[in-house]
């Protein structure tokens, strides 16, 4: 392991120090080693070429002008990508939404960007996995017509 030094300020390290007391961290350097991992492997995901499945929660202020048109504008511009949305209302205002996606990472990334920078969205989450085929595998052929 190589010691390097760092500038952090205090509301960040504060942030850190509430982190490593509720996971158990016995160290700064434990937790924000961990922090990075994190922060590395979503990376990884976004550099990968292959096909992924998302999923994308956000809340939105259905009062909001536009805003639920605008969200359902792009979900069916990229319906290449949208598998599927969940709607839940929380309260008088406030709307939970649930997106399935499909397809390479960047452009997942990219519609997740485009949702979560609208006004009135919040508490926007991306979570990418990656769905390489493990193997490929003939499926039962399509019904002859011939008898
Ligand atoms: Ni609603």
């Amino acid at each position: 392991m190589e010691r390097i030094t760092i500038t952090i300020d205090e509301d960040l390290l504060a942030t850190v120090d509430g982190v490593m007391n509720r996971r158990g961290y016995t160290s700064r350097s434990e937790a924000i080693r961990d922090l990075i991992r994190d922060a590395a492997s979503r990376e990884d995901i976004l550099s990968q070429s292959g096909e992924c499945v998302a999923v994308l929660d956000y809340v939105y202020d259905h009062e909001t002008r536009a805003l639920a048109q605008r969200l359902t504008h792009e979900l069916h511009t990229h319906h290449d990508l949208s598998v599927a949305t969940m709607h839940v209302h929380l309260d008088h205002e406030r709307c939970l939404e649930t997106a399935i996606l499909r397809g390479p990472a960047p452009a997942l990334q990219k519609l997740s960007d485009t949702v979560s920078t609208q006004r009135g969205v919040s508490h926007a989450s991306l979570h990418i996995i990656p769905v390489e085929k493990a193997h490929t595998h003939a499926h039962a052929p399509e019904h002859s017509t011939e008898s």
